[in-house]
């Protein structure tokens, strides 16, 4: 059973030239790409994507920051792929995440942690609907 999930390189990736490497474990794992778009955020797309997180202290501060350049987004499909992106990714926390990962091979700050990745097959269909609306 196939499964998508919506990737975002954060634009702290963009900017570091970290695309390729990412694109580069998504399919080393064995995942696909099913869609793949560079763009930069308008704030209500943003705030939107990020709509669980309104009555957050930094929500503010992450809006500002994800709609601050372009950032790549793609969906990602195989089997279990929100969970397998997820393990790729490592912790929000980039000091806590795991050397291998993601995170815990290219980040140190909470906010500028380089991807993104639904939670759930809820949040990725909602996501992917968001970002990629002609794929449903
Ligand atoms: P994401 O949604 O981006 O995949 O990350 P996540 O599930 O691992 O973490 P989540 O709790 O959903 O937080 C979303 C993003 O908000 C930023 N953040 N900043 N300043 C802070 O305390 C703080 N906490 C989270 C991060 O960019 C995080 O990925
Ligand atoms: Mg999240």
């Amino acid at each position: 059973m196939s499964e998508r999930s919506l990737v975002l390189v954060k634009p702290d990736g963009v900017r570091r030239g970290l695309v390729g490497d990412v694109i580069a474990r998504i399919e080393r794992k064995g995942l696909k790409l099913a869609a793949l778009e560079l763009r930069t955020l308008e704030r209500e797309v943003a705030e939107t994507h990020y709509e669980e997180h309104r009555e957050k202290p930094f929500f503010g501060s992450l809006v500002e920051f994800i709609t601050g350049g372009p950032l790549v987004a793609m969906v990602v499909e195989g089997p279990r792929a929100i969970e397998a992106f997820r393990a790729l990714a490592g912790a929000t926390d980039p000091v806590a995440a795991a050397p291998g990962t993601i995170r815990g091979d290219h980040a140190l700050e909470i906010q500028e942690n380089v991807v993104h990745g639904s939670d759930s097959p809820a949040s990725a269909e909602r996501e992917i609907k968001l970002f990629f609306p002609d794929l449903f």
